[in-house]
């Protein structure tokens, strides 16, 4: 009788856990279907800090230059290029080519930073701007005017 008893109330048991298993099982499942939408959202926000720490070393420079290192600045036409203000990073070599068919110079408004002297035709000459700054220039021999930017 006592057996019998127990053998009952056993299979309750069984079956009362079996359907907590499965209640489980149906949580269990819900949060791994939930998981990769918060997973997909959170990533963003920590790749965001990686990134930005990440992005931060490369770029020293602020602000865009628009020729290289060396830079050359062809004077034709009686002009100094075809582009004002040359803006180039510290420490570029600017060379000034005279493909003109007459004499020019290169000299900083500053007295004593630069001057080119007269170039012929076919002459070049060269500065490195190692200091930032606003350099002006002209043509001791026309009514020529350029700009150098050095940036960091
Ligand atoms: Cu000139």
């Amino acid at each position: 009788m006592s057996s019998g008893t127990s053998g009952s109330s056993e299979t309750v048991t069984v079956t009362v856990k079996t359907k907590w298993l499965w209640l489980l099982l149906g949580i269990l499942l819900s949060i791994l279907a939930v998981a990769p939408v918060v997973y997909s959202a959170l990533p963003s926000t920590a790749q965001g800090g990686g990134s930005g720490s990440g992005g931060g070393a490369p770029p020293p420079s602020t602000t865009a230059t628009n020729c290289g290192n060396p830079c050359v600045i062809v004077i034709a036409n009686s002009l100094f290029g075809t582009v004002q203000p040359i803006i180039v990073a510290q420490g570029t070599k600017v060379t000034w080519e005279n493909k003109d068919n007459t004499q020019h110079t290169t000299t900083s408004d500053t007295p004593g930073i630069w001057d080119s002297g007269i170039l012929s035709p076919g002459q070049s000459f060269s500065v490195t701007f190692n200091s930032t700054g606003t350099f002006t220039y002209h043509c001791n021999i026309h009514p020529m005017t350029g700009t150098i930017e050095v940036v960091t």
